[in-house]
């Protein structure tokens, strides 16, 4: 079965990307952006502010509308998943907060530039990153 998940690029005020190490799952190890699986009913949008908020207890209300950004197909281990990449911003001046709030599935956030990202070795991202780099290389997060 062909599944759906949502990658959130939560930008900074100096556009700097969230990104967390993956534990205890698929992927385990790899960097990969905040997000899930989309649930019955719910917009891309509804799944990426839910998302955000369950992983990070970053408020929808701290963060812009999201907004679509690009989509791919990939096959990670034995799954295919059909990725749809949402993009926000912070909505204040604040300095967002990440807070690691589901530790046994991630090590902890930090902030990193695309650019950087983008030059890190495929092995250290999760696929869909991968695949979103190798694919889609004139694609910039931003908003
Ligand atoms: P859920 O199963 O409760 O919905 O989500 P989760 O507990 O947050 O699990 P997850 O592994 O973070 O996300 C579920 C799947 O979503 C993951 O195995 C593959 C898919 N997925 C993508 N792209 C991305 C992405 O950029 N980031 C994350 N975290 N998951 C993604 O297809
Ligand atoms: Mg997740
Ligand atoms: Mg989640």
């Amino acid at each position: 079965m062909i599944k759906v998940g949502i990658g959130c690029f939560l930008l900074n005020q100096h556009n700097q990307i969230l990104i967390g190490k993956r534990i205890n799952s698929i992927g385990h190890g790899t960097l990969a952006l905040p997000g899930g699986h989309l649930e019955y009913g719910e917009s891309f949008e509804q799944c990426a502010a839910r998302e955000v908020e369950e992983e990070t207890s970053l408020k929808p209300s701290s963060i812009s509308h999201w907004k679509l950004g690009t989509t791919v197909g990939s096959l990670t281990e034995s799954e295919h998943y059909v990725t749809i990449f949402m993009i926000a911003k912070q909505a204040t001046e604040t300095p967002l907060v990440p807070l690691n709030a589901e530790p046994e599935k991630c090590e902890g956030w930090s902030w990193i530039d695309w650019e950087d990202l983008k030059t890190l070795p495929p092995s250290r991202l999760f696929k869909p990153l991968n695949v979103l780099i190798e694919e889609r290389s004139s694609f910039r997060p931003c908003i």
